[in-house]
Formats: structure tokens, C-alpha cells, sequence
């Protein structure tokens, strides 16, 4: 596939945006500034990004625990997620969310919900809704391989079969579910093969090359939106920080969860500076440009943060507004 240089600096531009907003969490996360429980991305850029890039605004995506970069790569507002993160009345959920809330209806960003699997049913939903409505959105559901032990996965596949959904399903293996390796909790084949039962057409990939991602996604949008029906893609991705937090450290105290080895192994692999060195490679952009866009980010991440602490909490007699009744 061909891309062009504006492309190749957009899907860089991104998952830049991705990472550097993850870390500059870490360092209020371990000082007690942002006090909601928070799963960093880190290493799994590539997937967002490259899932979303072929999406319009109207089509619908739906995230879990861990999808700061799913609502950013689909247009959401950087300072009303920083804002939300602090808990913040400007905040996308009002702050009475946090992190695990995320929601842009504007963008398309659906609902982010920490249930595993809470929101692939949801998202089904959409979908039938699009077909309904003969709207040609297409949605998009995005969750981690511990999903994949719920129940509600194999009536949304089974279901959106049955009615040729325009929804991709998005497994993000990550290799990990908290802190079981998904080894131990599935027989040892391909996540994607789940689909197959179903006449679901799927793919697996490479989730850390975002050239890679984006073909597939192509092709996988390209599908559901001509009508043929929904599509499931696996793909094999690590994050680089901890389940919850910036490291894996349960109830206060440092264990060995994952082998060094294996962490370092997968920093090799880190989406972020490999295709920042195959731009460099191919002459698509400068050290000195790719250092200007991460301080442009930089400085849009920082602004963010002063919006957020500069913003009023919600009062405590007003926590209940906005819920459902
Ligand atoms: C129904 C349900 N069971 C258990 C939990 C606790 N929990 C939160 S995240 C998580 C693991 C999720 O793993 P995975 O889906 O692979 O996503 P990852 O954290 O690896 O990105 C679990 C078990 C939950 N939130 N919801």
C-alpha cells in the first residue's frame, strides 16, 4: 500500500499525542493528584490509532477500563479527559466518572466502561441501530483478550452474525488479563479463531506496527460498511506500564508479575519509536520535526493539566445529578 506523507505524519502525530498524554499521568497518579483508578495505554497506541483513522466522525466506538487512546484517536477532547481524570466538573463525564467513564457523543465515543465486556453488547446495539436507520455507520468494539472468558462475547458474535452487523470487533491481546498471562486462561489458539463458529470473517495482526493495523482496518471497515456483515480482528499488542497504574504493584507491595525479560523483549517492539525510525528510514520526517511534534503535544498535554487542577470539583450535593433515574 501506498501512503502519503501527511497520512504517515497523522498516524504518527496520534499515537504520539496517545503516549505522551499517558505519561504525563504518571507522575500525578504516584503524587496522589489524580486519585481515580487509572490504566495507561502505553504500547498499545498503534491499535487505536490505526483502527480509527479510517472512521468518520458519526461512527460509534465503544472502549473498556483501558481506552484513553480509543476515545483520543476518535476525536475526544484532550482537556475534557484530563478534566475527567481529576475528577472535574468540566470533565467529559461531569468528573463523576474518572478515567474508566470516557464518553464523546459528539465523536462518536459511545461509552468506556470498566465491566469486562460491559460495553461489546452495547455496541451491538449501535450496530443494530445503524442497520435499522440504513445509516452506514460503522461501530467499533474494542476489548482486551480477558474478555474473551465473558459470556455476553459469544451472544454479541452470535447476534450481530445473525443480522450482518456493520460492528468490528477489536481484540486487543495484550497478553495479559491484570495478571494472569492469557495462557492460563484459554487453551493455546488464536483469540481471532472464536470468530469462526460464527461465519464471522476474521483477521489477526501485528497490533504494534500501525501500518499494519491500518491495512487491516481498511480492509475490515471497507467490509462491514458495504453491508457484509461484522468482522472480528485479533490483535497481538503488550502494554509497556502496569494493569493499574504506572506499574504492576498490588495492594502496596512490588511482585514479580511479568519476566523482565518478556517487558524488555516488547520495549524493543514499542509502536512509538519504531515507526518514528521508519519515518526517519524513509525520509518522511526529520529528528528535529518529529522533536517539534512532541513538543507541540507536550504543550497541549500541559495546558490540559492546568485546565483540569484550575477546574471546580463536583459539590457533594450534586453528585447524584446526571445519573438516570
Ligand atoms: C466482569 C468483570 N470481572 C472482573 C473485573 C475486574 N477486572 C478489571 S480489568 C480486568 C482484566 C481485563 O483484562 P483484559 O480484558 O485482557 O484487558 P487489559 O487490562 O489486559 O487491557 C479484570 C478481571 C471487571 N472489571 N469486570
Amino acid at each position: 500500500m501506498k501512503y502519503s506523507s501527511t497520512l504517515l505524519e497523522q498516524l504518527y502525530h496520534m499515537m504520539v499525542k496517545i503516549r505522551y498524554t499517558e505519561e504525563s499521568l504518571v507522575e500525578p497518579i504516584m503524587n496522589g493528584t489524580v486519585r481515580c483508578p487509572v490504566h495507561l495505554y502505553t504500547g498499545q497506541e498503534a491499535v487505536a490509532t490505526g483502527m480509527c483513522t479510517h472512521l468518520t466522525r458519526e461512527d460509534y466506538v465503544f472502549g473498556n477500563h483501558r481506552s484513553h487512546g480509543h476515545y483520543l484517536a476518535k476525536g475526544g477532547d484532550l482537556k475534557k479527559m484530563i478534566a475527567e481524570i481529576y475528577c472535574r466538573e468540566t470533565g467529559c463525564a461531569k468528573g463523576r466518572g474518572g478515567s474508566m467513564h470516557l464518553i464523546s457523543p459528539e465523536n462518536g465515543v459511545m461509552g468506556i466502561v470498566p465491566i469486562v465486556a460491559g460495553t461489546i453488547s452495547l455496541a451491538v446495539g449501535a450496530a443494530m441501530a445503524s442497520k435499522v436507520r440504513k445509516d452506514k455507520r460503522v461501530t467499533l468494539s474494542f476489548f482486551g483478550d480477558g474478555a474473551t472468558g465473558e459470556g455476553v462475547l459469544y451472544e454479541s458474535l452470535n447476534f450481530a452474525s445473525l443480522y450482518k452487523l456493520p460492528i468490528i470487533f477489536v481484540c486487543e491481546n495484550n497478553l495479559y488479563s491484570t495478571h494472569m498471562t492469557v495462557k492460563k486462561i484459554r487453551p493455546p489458539q488464536k483469540i481471532a479463531k472464536i470468530a469462526s463458529p460464527f461465519g464471522i470473517k476474521s483477521f489477526s495482526s501485528d497490533g504494534n506496527d500501525v501500518l499494519k493495523v491500518y491495512e487491516v482496518s481498511k480492509k475490515a471497515v471497507d467490509y462491514c460498511r458495504s453491508g457484509k456483515g461484522p468482522v472480528f480482528i485479533e490483535f497481538f499488542t503488550y502494554r509497556l506500564r502496569g494493569h493499574v497504574g504506572p506499574d504492576d504493584n498490588i495492594q502496596g507491595s512490588h511482585t514479580e508479575i511479568r519476566p523482565l525479560s518478556e517487558v524488555e523483549k516488547w520495549k524493543k517492539r514499542d509502536p512509538v519509536l519504531r515507526f518514528a525510525k521508519y519515518l526517519i528510514s524513509k525520509k518522511v520526517l526529520s529528528q528535529n520535526k518529529i522533536n517539534q511534534i512532541i513538543q507541540e503535544v507536550n504543550n497541549e498535554i500541559n495546558q490540559a493539566h492546568t485546565f483540569a487542577q484550575n477546574s471546580a470539583r463536583p459539590l457533594a450535593n450534586e453528585v447524584l445529578e446526571y445519573v438516570f433515574k
